[in-house]
């Protein structure tokens, strides 16, 4: 990896990869997720010791293990506590957080709602494949009503969560929504929430080929359709929620939802605009006072 003082010469894909090769299954959602996670990075000339990756658990997790990057591969549905910690601390880094359906928006489902209403700036990817993959086909809280899983034989009996409306009831500040075969289209909204000051969600429709034989790349390509060129206003909340109301015949993908906020870090004191906690002189610093106070 380079350091600060090396000129670095253009990034490419190959420089967020290692020499490892992905053990997905053959056709899995996830393979193309990560081609456009390579390319935006690659396109946005992101270093590699510059960008800090946290994962939860489960197959899109398993990301850790092919990349190039800094990283934490944490607890299932524990990536956002850790990704908010690492970019408190040091605001420098490009913080990325990625996971399941199941992790997000089941196991950590509190940590993605707080994580957004306090809206640091953390991109958030989700591979929504509506099914818990790693362990084998359970349903997950994306999952269609009626889907039968090994967890559901009779079929789901509840309404799937709705992760692009709770991320606006939530107050994301970029809410945006990608299909993993649509490598070049999701790469755009990447950069996008790379780009964007604020808390970004991107949640990807991403097919478990193994495992979800309902939601399918045909069921995807045939319904999914681009906001781009429809006349949505990203800028107007009441129109992305009624986008975000859409799912079944027709399923919009595109930027639902941005704004300008300031984040949680603009608005403590005590944090110096963008300087790392890391940076500070803690060597003199007496606190027999405080101390004190505990006798
Ligand atoms: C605290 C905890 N509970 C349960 C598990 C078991 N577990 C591992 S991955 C997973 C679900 C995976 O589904 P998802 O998050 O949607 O990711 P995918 O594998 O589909 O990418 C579960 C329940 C765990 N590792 N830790
Ligand atoms: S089980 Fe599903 S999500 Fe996991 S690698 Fe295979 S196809 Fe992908």
């Amino acid at each position: 990896m380079l350091s600060d003082n090396q000129q670095p010469t253009p990034l490419t894909i190959a420089d967020y990869a290692n020499t490892m090769f992905p053990t997905w299954c053959p056709g899995c959602g996830n393979h193309g997720l990560l081609v456009a996670m390579k390319q935006a990075l690659a396109e946005l000339q992101l270093q590699p010791h510059k960008l800090f990756f946290v994962w939860g658990i489960g197959c899109s997790s398993n990301t850790s293990n092919w990349v190039n990057v800094y990283g934490a591969h944490s607890l299932h549905g524990r990536a956002l506590p850790v990704a908010v910690a690492i970019k408190l601390v040091n605001p420098a880094l490009t913080v990325i957080a990625e996971g399941g359906d199941g992790d997000g928006y089941g196991i950590g489902v509190g940590h993605f709602i707080h994580s957004m209403r306090r809206n640091l700036d953390i991109t958030y990817i989700v591979h929504n494949n509506q099914i818990y993959g790693l362990t084998t086909g359970q349903a997950s809280p994306t999952s269609d009503k009626g889907m039968k899983s090994k967890s559901t034989p009779c079929g789901v009996i509840e309404r799937p969560i709705n992760p692009l409306a709770l991320a606006i009831s939530s107050n994301a500040t970029y809410i945006a929504r990608g299909f993993s075969g649509d490598v070049a289209h999701l790469k755009q909204l990447i950069m996008g929430g790379i780009k964007h000051r604020g808390f970004a969600l991107i949640d990807v429709l991403q097919p478990c080929v193994t495992f979800n034989n309902q939601n399918t790349y045909p069921w995807v390509q045939e319904r999914v359709y681009k906001l781009e060129g429809t006349g949505h206003d990203p800028k107007d909340k009441a129109q992305a929620w009624q986008r975000a109301q859409e799912w079944g015949d027709k399923i919009p993908i595109g930027l639902f939802f941005q704004e300008d906020r300031l984040t949680y870090r603009d608005e403590i004191d005590q944090f110096a605009k963008d300087e790392s906690l890391l940076d500070h002189d803690i060597s003199n610093i007496d606190i027999s006072k405080t101390l004190e106070e505990f006798k």
